[in-house]
């Protein structure tokens, strides 16, 4: 079920979780503002969600309370997960489902990278 993007954050969200280690992931980058971690229903061959370590809900809530340092470094983590993977290396996608009409079903800030083959036109009409 898509989620409200203009809620309140919630702590017990999934990702939250994750950060806070109570539950796995298969790490592919640390950084200081941000976490990359391999999805864990791949629709891609390279299938990684970046996610910042603050509790923000969507882009919308990031893009305008995230400090400048946080969001530097989420969109560097962003290029160095595509770099990592290889995924830059033939293109590929970044998707940020945002609410309830974006289809974002975690309500935590991720970013998805995919990669690893040719991905089809954007959206299905
Ligand atoms: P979205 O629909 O944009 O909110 O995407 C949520 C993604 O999160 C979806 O592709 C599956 C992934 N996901 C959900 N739960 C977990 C989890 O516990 N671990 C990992 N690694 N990914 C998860």
């Amino acid at each position: 079920m898509p989620i409200d993007s203009s809620l309140p954050y919630d702590a017990a969200n999934i990702f939250a979780r994750i950060l806070r280690g109570e539950l796995p992931c298969k790490t592919v980058l640390e950084t200081e503002h941000s976490l990359a971690f391999h999805d864990i229903n791949p629709l891609a061959p390279i299938h990684v969600l970046v996610i910042p370590r603050g509790a923000y809900v969507s882009w919308d809530d990031f893009s305008a309370k995230a400090s400048d340092p946080e969001i530097a470094d989420f969109v560097r983590a962003v290029g160095e997960v595509a770099r990592m993977t290889r995924a830059s290396a033939q293109g590929y996608r970044l998707l940020a489902n945002t609410g309830k009409r974006g289809g974002q079903e975690v309500a935590h800030l991720h970013v998805h990278v995919f990669g690893g083959a040719p991905l089809g036109p954007m959206l299905a009409k």
